[in-house]
C-alpha cells in the first residue's frame, strides 16, 4: 500500500474498507476528510488518542483503558493509528454486530496478542475498565462487582475455566454473546 500524501483516500484503501466494513464509498470519503482535518499527519499517536479518550471521561482516569484500546486498534503494531485502522475500529466498536464487537473485545483483552486470554489479562483489563467508573458510581455497584478484582473474578467464572487455563477467541465470543450480565462487566458507558 503506497504512502500517498495526496488529499484523497487511496483507491486501494477505499476498496479494502468497502470490503471489510459495510460503509459506503461516500461515508468513507467523508470520514477521510474529517480525519485529515483533525489529524493532518494522517496518523493518530497514542498520546493524541489518550487525549481524545480523556475528554469522554472527565471524571475518571481513562488513560490505561485508552492505551489498551489503542493497542487493539493498532493492528500493524507501528505505534500509530492510520485511517484504515481508525475506520475498522469505528466499524467494530460502533456500528458492528455484537459478534464483531466481541471479536474486538477479545483483542482488547488479549494484551500480549498471542491469541488467548489468561486470567491475568482479564484482571488487567478489568482494572483499566474499573478506572473509567467515577467514584460516586462505584458506590452504587452490586457487592460482587464493586472492585476490579471481583469483576475479573466474576467475568472469569462465566467461562468455567481454571485459574491457569486460557480462553480462545471462539470461547470468549460464545461465552459473552447474549450474556447481559457478563457483557456489562466488559464495558462502561458514562451515564450522562
Ligand atoms: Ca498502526
Ligand atoms: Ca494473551
Amino acid at each position: 500500500m503506497g504512502n500517498s500524501k495526496s488529499g484523497a483516500v487511496s483507491k486501494e484503501i477505499l476498496e479494502d474498507l468497502k470490503l471489510s466494513t459495510k460503509f459506503s464509498e461516500t461515508e468513507i470519503v467523508h470520514w477521510y476528510e474529517n480525519f485529515k482535518k483533525q489529524c493532518p499527519s494522517g496518523r493518530i499517536t497514542k498520546e493524541e488518542f489518550q487525549n481524545i479518550y480523556s475528554k469522554f471521561f472527565p471524571e475518571s482516569d481513562a488513560n490505561t483503558y485508552a492505551q489498551h484500546v489503542f493497542r487493539s486498534f493498532d493492528t500493524n503494531d507501528d505505534g500509530t493509528l492510520d485511517f484504515k485502522e481508525y475506520i475498522i475500529a469505528l466499524h467494530m466498536t460502533s456500528t458492528g454486530k455484537t459478534t464483531r464487537k466481541l471479536e474486538w473485545a477479545f483483542s482488547l483483552f488479549d494484551v500480549d496478542k498471542n491469541g488467548y486470554i489468561t486470567k491475568s489479562e482479564v484482571k488487567e483489563i478489568c482494572a483499566s475498565i474499573f478506572k473509567l467508573i467515577p467514584k460516586d458510581e462505584v458506590d452504587d455497584l452490586p457487592e460482587d462487582e464493586n472492585t476490579p478484582e471481583k469483576r475479573a473474578e466474576k467475568l472469569w467464572k462465566t467461562f468455567n475455566k481454571g485459574d491457569n487455563d486460557r480462553i480462545a477467541e471462539g470461547e470468549f465470543v460464545h461465552g459473552l454473546l447474549n450474556n447481559e450480565e457478563a457483557l456489562s462487566l466488559i464495558q462502561y458507558e458514562p451515564m450522562k
